[in-house]
């Protein structure tokens, strides 16, 4: 799919204060600093319109990229943030956990995980949770161009054993790295897989103007 335009349309605190929308929205959640935003940048290749840090808590609001005037990407806060106060963190969970339940034209939950890690709990356990709201969800393991092969490979057989432990069935698990931009391809052409088809209008055959040839 080409990218002709990315735009940011709103921001929001809860599901209340969500931007009206049709478009089908596809959102990335994980735990902070995993590179939700940094990814969006790349599958819109646009540096900077979602803020990027690399001190966890950056993005604090519900974020709406417009893509194509098609289909929304949607920039999560992280969770398990530790400076967040006990207050703060159960906050975010009612107004996270509320839009991804209720937002009527979400698609797919995009977790992230990151792959210089071992699977880790709080993954899991948030992944578990899509899964037993019935939330269609897919895994992105994140920054793959921080390890080496054999280690992200490594992780992703012991990430996929343990969602076979769990019995946890994401759509689709992707491998991405913002920095180099694998993955972004593919991430792509699923996206646009899922979006409603335009009907093509069919090219008529052209009529041979014999008659009109001398
Ligand atoms: N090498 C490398 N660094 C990355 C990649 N993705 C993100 N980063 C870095 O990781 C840090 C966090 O990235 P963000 O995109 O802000 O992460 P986030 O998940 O949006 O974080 P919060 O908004 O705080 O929840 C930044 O310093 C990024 O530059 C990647 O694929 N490769
Ligand atoms: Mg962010």
């Amino acid at each position: 799919m080409k990218i002709q335009s990315a735009r940011h349309i709103g921001c929001a605190t809860d599901l209340e204060s969500c931007p009206q929308s049709n478009l089908p929205e596809f959102a990335f959640v994980g735990r902070s600093n995993v590179g939700k935003s940094s990814l969006i940048n790349t599958l819109a290749d646009v540096k900077g319109l979602a803020k990027i840090s690399s001190t966890p808590g950056k993005t604090k609001l519900i974020h709406f990229f417009r893509i194509n005037d098609l289909w929304t990407l949607v920039d999560l806060p992280g969770y398990g943030f530790a400076k967040l106060s006990k207050e703060k963190q159960a906050e975010f969970n009612r107004s996270v956990s509320q839009f991804l339940n209720e937002r009527m034209n979400l698609k797919q939950v995009f977790a992230l995980i990151d792959s210089q890690l071992e699977p880790l709990q709080t993954d899991l356990a948030f992944v578990d949770w899509l899964q037993e709201c019935k939330i269609p969800f897919s895994i992105i393991l994140t920054k793959t161009d921080r390890s080496a092969e054999y280690k992200v490979a490594n992780h992703e057989e012991k990430l996929l054993r343990a969602l076979q432990d769990y019995g946890l069935r994401p759509t689709e698990i992707f491998k991405c790295s913002s920095k180099t931009k694998r993955g972004r391809g593919a991430l792509l052409n699923w996206i646009e897989g899922q979006l409603p088809k335009v009907q093509k209008k069919k090219k008529g055959k052209a009529i041979k103007l014999s008659w009109m040839q001398k």
